[in-house]
């Protein structure tokens, strides 16, 4: 059995809600799935994690276009390996696609090949920037009484501790934490203590990506433990963030990090050095979702992750909707690959482009 083409879909979904952040304001969702075709009518799907513009990190989905269509999917249809530099995300939708052909084939559910331990994660959400306070709690309001688990909120210079501070008045038990997605620098030390009193479970990426010691010096000023997203791109960078002290918790996200294989390695090293993780996520459709959804289930993810239920994004997803119960759980998908397929017609509904790359 073999591999026998390689099709891109440019899909973009409406958000139900503009996701605003420190790197822009999201309304839609773009994204590059990539489904494999097997020469036995099995087909595997992956998701590429990266928008429309290279506002978040390098890459962007015109340039994960090209990356898949001229390098990556003819080399995985000539069994060769690419020997591509960089381009972590659209690397990883490739993967996903084939590791999902791979277990449709076999049987065998994505959770169960990763060595899931669990059969339902623990949910939390990630609120964007609001125009004002009141907003803000009506979101923060709305997840709660859905029974998330933990809420994250986006963060930036002039939007913190304030709109903080007042969640935090309103919710005073509720599990908070808050993500700068890299809008500071080490200047804004004493600021940033002022969340201290707050009662975070962290603080995500504050610093430039790059920026391991001016992280490890925050967080030897700073209670709150600092949480690295954008920093950790490797094992290798990992291993040294967790040695610098630049981090106390670890946010995985597999495109970032260039794939299952890479994830893997990462999840073993921040289970053996004991530090707690969670499974980030990037506003997937159901294809990406499923994959968190399988990753969140292995051991090392002991805290509340960014995979939230369909509705908190999307009027319609491209597969059967992915719900949280009262309780702020997901159950974890065990029919075979990713467990779930794009149902054609909500697809086709917004569908931008196709390329068939192969026969
Ligand atoms: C984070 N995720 O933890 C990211 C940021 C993010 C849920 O907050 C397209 C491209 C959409 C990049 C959505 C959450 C994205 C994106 C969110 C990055 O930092
Ligand atoms: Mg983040």
């Amino acid at each position: 059995m073999s591999l026998s083409a390689v099709e891109l879909v440019l899909v973009r979904l409406p958000l139900l809600r503009p996701f605003r952040t420190s790197f822009g304001t999201l309304t839609h969702k773009e994204a590059i799935l990539v489904r494999a075709a097997g020469d036995d009518g099995v087909e595997g799907w992956g998701e590429c994690a990266v928008a429309e513009d290279p506002l978040y990190s390098e890459e962007w989905n015109a340039g994960a276009w090209m990356i898949l269509r001229d390098y990556l999917a003819p080399a995985a249809l000539a069994g060769t390996s690419p020997s591509v530099k960089g381009h972590p995300m659209a690397a990883t939708a490739l993967e996903a696609a084939l590791l999902d052909l791979r277990l449709r084939r076999e049987e065998v559910s994505l959770a169960a090949h990763l060595g899931g331990v669990r059969d339902r994660i623990v949910c939390g959400v990630s609120l964007g920037i609001e125009e004002d306070v009141d907003q803000l709690l009506e979101q923060v309001r709305r997840f709660v009484a859905d029974g998330y688990r933990r809420i994250k909120l986006k963060i930036e210079p002039g939007w913190d501790v304030e709109p903080v501070r007042a969640v935090r008045e309103a919710f005073p038990d509720a599990a908070l934490s808050v993500d700068a997605n890299a809008a500071y620098g080490p200047e804004d030390a004493g600021h940033l203590a002022g969340l201290d009193p707050l009662g975070l479970d962290y603080l995500e990426q504050p610093l430039p990506k790059d920026h391991l010691l001016a992280h490890a010096d925050l967080q030897a000023r700073l209670e709150t433990p600092i949480c690295l997203d954008e920093t950790l791109t490797s094992p290798h960078v990992t291993e040294e963030a967790i040695r610098l002290g630049a981090c106390r918790i670890v946010n995985l996200k597999v495109g970032r990090v260039g794939g299952i294989g890479s994830a893997r390695a990462i999840h073993d090293l921040v289970v053996r050095r004991g530090v707690p993780m969670w499974c980030g996520g990037m506003l997937e459709t159901g294809i990406g979702r499923a994959v968190n959804l399988a990753l969140a289930a292995m051991p090392g993810f002991t805290l509340p992750g960014d995979t939230s239920g369909s509705d908190r994004y999307f009027e319609r997803d491209l597969t059967e909707p992915f719900t949280v119960d009262a309780d702020g759980t997901m159950a974890v998908l065990d029919g075979p690959g990713i467990g779930v397929s794009p149902i054609d017609e909500a697809l086709r509904e917004v569908t931008v482009r196709r390329h068939l790359v192969g026969t």
